[in-house]
C-alpha cells in the first residue's frame, strides 16, 4: 500500500518506506552522538522516520570525534550534526534544530 502510495504520489516525508528499501544518503552531513542521550535518540528517529543516513560518529569510540567537536564545535555537548556543503561548515547542535533541519532535507529528498 505504502509502494502504491509512493508510485502515485513520490516519497512523502513521514512515511516510511518498505523495510527493503535503502534510506537515502545525505552527502556532506556527520552526526556526533552517543547511545545512551535521549536528544540523540530523538534525532536518530527523525533520521529513520524518514528513511535518511547521514554519517555518524560515536563520541567515544570513533577515533578523534571527541576533539573534532570540541575544536570545531566548541564543546563537547551531543547531539551535534556537523554540516559541510556548499563551502559551508556549520556545527549545528540543539536537537529540536536538528530534528527541524532533517525533516527540510527529508521534503528537500521527497521532491
Ligand atoms: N538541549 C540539548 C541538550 C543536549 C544534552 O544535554 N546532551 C547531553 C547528553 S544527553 C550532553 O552532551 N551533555 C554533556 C555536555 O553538555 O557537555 C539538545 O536538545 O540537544
Amino acid at each position: 500500500m505504502i509502494n502504491m502510495l509512493r508510485r502515485l504520489f513520490g516519497n512523502q516525508p513521514g512515511v516510511p518506506r518498505s523495510a527493503d528499501s535503502k534510506p537515502v544518503y545525505l552527502y556532506g552531513l556527520t552526526l556526533y552522538y552517543l547511545p545512551s542521550c535521549p536528544f540523540c535518540a530523538k534525532v536518530q528517529w527523525a533520521l529513520v522516520k524518514h528513511d535518511l543516513a547521514v554519517t555518524k560518529k560515536h563520541l567515544m569510540t570513533s577515533a578523534g570525534a571527541r576533539d573534532e567537536l570540541i575544536h570545531g564545535g566548541g564543546k563537547p555537548t551531543v547531539p551535534c550534526l556537523r554540516i559541510q556543503r556548499n563551502g559551508e561548515d556549520r556545527w549545528l547542535y540543539e536537537s529540536d534544530d536538528i530534528v527541524a533541519y532533517l525533516n527540510k532535507e527529508a521534503q528537500d529528498a521527497a521532491r
